[in-house]
C-alpha cells in the first residue's frame, strides 16, 4: 500500500497492536561512515541544488514555487501563500543548517521544479529531549507529480539529516501515513466575515442574514487586559521561562531556550506577532500568547486574491485567563487586518475554541515523528508543538 513509507523506521501500520515494541528510536543510528556519501540519483534531466536563502533572487525562485505548486484545500479553492520574508524565518533559526534547504532544478533552464527543506530543533518526547529534523515544504511542480520524485527528496534530506548526526525527525502533513502520532484538527475564527462569505471560505449560517453575522463576529477595538503589549527583546528572559515551564506539561514538545525563543517568538511584520502581559502592579510576565501569518492565495475569484490569516502558535495564559488572552489575540488580529484567526485543537485550546466563534474546519493535520516510536499516540490535547 505504501511502496515507500513501508521500508522506513516509522511506526507501521501492522504494529498498532504489538505491544511488546518499547517507545523511542525505532532504528539505532549507525557509524557517520556508513551514512551514504553521494546524493541519491535523480532523474536524467533533473539536479540537486542547495538553496541560499540570503540569495533573494533564489528566495524569489522558492517563493514562487510554492505560491503555484504548494498546499491547496480539498476543493482548490485557495493555497498556502507563505511570504519570502516568512520562509526566511521559517527556514534560518538558530544553528540551521544550509545543505537541508534542498531543491532539484531542471539542468537546462536552471528552473526550480521541487524542494524539501529541514531545520534543526530539539523536541522532547515524555522525558527524553532529542535532536531531530522538522521537516517542512515538500513541494513538487504540478507538472512533475506521481512520478515518484517525493520519495527521492525524502531519502535526500534524511541522509543529509544523518551526515549532522540526527537521526530523527517531526513533520505533519494533511495525508495519512504510517502511522500519526495525533491527528489534530484546524479551527477557523472568522474576523472578516463577509470577505470570508464572498470567497467561499465560510458559508452563511442558517436563518442568519449578513448583518447579524457581521454583529456576531465584531470585537471591541483594542484589547481588554491590563498591560496586554507587544514582546521586545528584553522579554526573551522572561518569556523563555514561562514557556518552559508552561511546555512541560505536553507528552511532545519543543525545549526552548533563549536563543529559539529570540527567533521564534520575538514580532516580525507580518511573520510572527508575539503579545504578553505585563502586570501593571509588579511589572512580572505572567502572559503570553503569539500568532504566525499565512495568507492563503484566493484561486478563481474576481473580488479577492488573497485571505489574511492569523494561526494560533504558542500561547500561556498563567494569571490572565486563557479565553480573555486569546479574545486579545483576536481583537489585536482585528485592528491588523486579519480576515481569519485559524487554531489547532492542540495543547488547551479546546478550553476557549468554541467560546470564542471558532468553527471547526474539515481539513485534519496529522503529527509524524521519524525513527521514534510513542506507542498508542497521544491525544491533541498533549500535544505541545506547532510547526509551519
Ligand atoms: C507527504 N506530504 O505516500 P508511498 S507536508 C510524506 N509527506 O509514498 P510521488 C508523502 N510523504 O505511500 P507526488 C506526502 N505526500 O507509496 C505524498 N507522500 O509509500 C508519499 N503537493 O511520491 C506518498 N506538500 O512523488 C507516496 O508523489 C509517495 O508527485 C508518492 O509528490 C508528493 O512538507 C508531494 O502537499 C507532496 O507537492 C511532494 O503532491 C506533491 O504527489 C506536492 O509520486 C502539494 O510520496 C504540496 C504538499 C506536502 C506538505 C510537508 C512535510 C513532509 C514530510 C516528508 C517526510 C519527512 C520524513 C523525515 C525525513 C528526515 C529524517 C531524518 C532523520
Ligand atoms: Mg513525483
Amino acid at each position: 500500500r505504501h511502496k515507500f513509507w513501508e521500508t522506513q523506521p516509522v511506526g507501521q501500520f501492522g504494529d498498532v497492536a504489538d505491544v511488546s515494541l518499547p517507545d523511542g528510536a525505532i532504528e539505532p543510528p549507525s557509524p557517520l561512515s556508513e551514512v551514504r556519501a553521494d546524493p541519491y540519483p535523480l532523474p536524467a534531466a533533473f539536479e540537486w541544488f542547495t538553496c541560499d536563502l540570503d540569495d533573494d533572487a533564489l528566495l524569489a525562485d522558492l517563493y514562487a514555487l510554492l505560491a503555484h505548486n504548494y498546499v491547496e484545500d480539498d476543493e482548490n479553492m485557495f493555497r498556502f501563500n507563505y511570504s519570502p520574508a516568512f520562509l526566511r524565518w521559517a527556514l534560518r533559526p538558530p544553528s540551521f543548517f544550509r545543505a537541508w534547504h534542498i531543491g532539484v532544478r531542471a539542468k537546462e533552464s536552471k528552473k526550480l521544479v521541487a524542494f524539501i527543506s529541514g531545520v534543526p530543533a530539539r523536541i522532547r518526547a515524555r522525558d527524553d529531549v532529542v535532536r531531530m529534523a522538522e521537516i517542512n515544504f515538500l513541494c513538487v511542480h504540478k507538472k512533475l507529480r506521481s512520478k515518484r520524485l517525493a520519495p527521492v527528496l525524502i531519502r535526500e534530506v534524511t541522509r543529509r539529516v544523518h551526515l549532522e548526526n540526527i537521526w530523527q525527525a517531526a513533520y505533519t502533513a494533511g495525508v495519512v501515513l504510517p502511522t500519526p502520532i495525533t491527528t489534530c484538527r484546524y479551527w477557523h475564527r472568522s474576523l472578516n466575515p463577509k470577505k470570508l462569505i464572498d470567497v467561499g471560505f465560510s458559508r452563511l449560517g442558517p436563518r442568519m442574514t449578513m448583518s447579524r453575522t457581521v454583529r456576531l463576529y465584531k470585537l471591541p477595538d483594542a484589547p481588554l487586559t491590563p498591560g496586554f503589549r507587544q514582546m521586545e527583546l528584553r522579554d526573551v528572559a522572561a518569556v523563555t521561562r514561562l514557556l518552559r515551564a508552561y511546555l512541560a506539561r505536553y507528552v511532545v514538545a519543543p525545549d526552548f531556550d533563549e536563543l529559539d525563543v529570540e527567533h521564534w517568538l520575538l514580532p516580525q511584520e507580518d511573520v510572527v506577532d508575539s503579545y504578553l502581559v505585563e502586570s501593571p502592579e509588579t511589572h512580572e510576565v505572567t502572559d503570553f500568547c503569539s500568532f504566525y501569518t499565512l495568507p492563503s492565495s484566493v484561486l478563481n475569484n474576481a473580488n479577492y486574491s488573497t485571505l489574511k490569516a492569523a494561526y494560533s502558535y504558542y500561547n500561556v495564559a498563567v494569571k490572565t485567563p486563557l479565553q480573555q488572552l486569546m479574545n486579545d489575540a483576536l481583537i489585536v488580529a482585528k485592528q491588523k487586518n486579519y480576515d481569519v484567526f485559524n487554531a489547532l485543537d492542540v495543547m488547551e485550546n479546546e478550553g476557549f475554541l468554541k467560546e470564542l466563534k471558532f468553527g471547526p474546519g474539515d481539513g485534519q493535520l496529522h503529527y509524524y515523528l521519524y525513527n521514534y516510536r510513542i506507542r498508542n499516540g497521544i491525544k491533541p490535547s498533549e500535544l505541545g508543538l506547532v510547526l509551519l
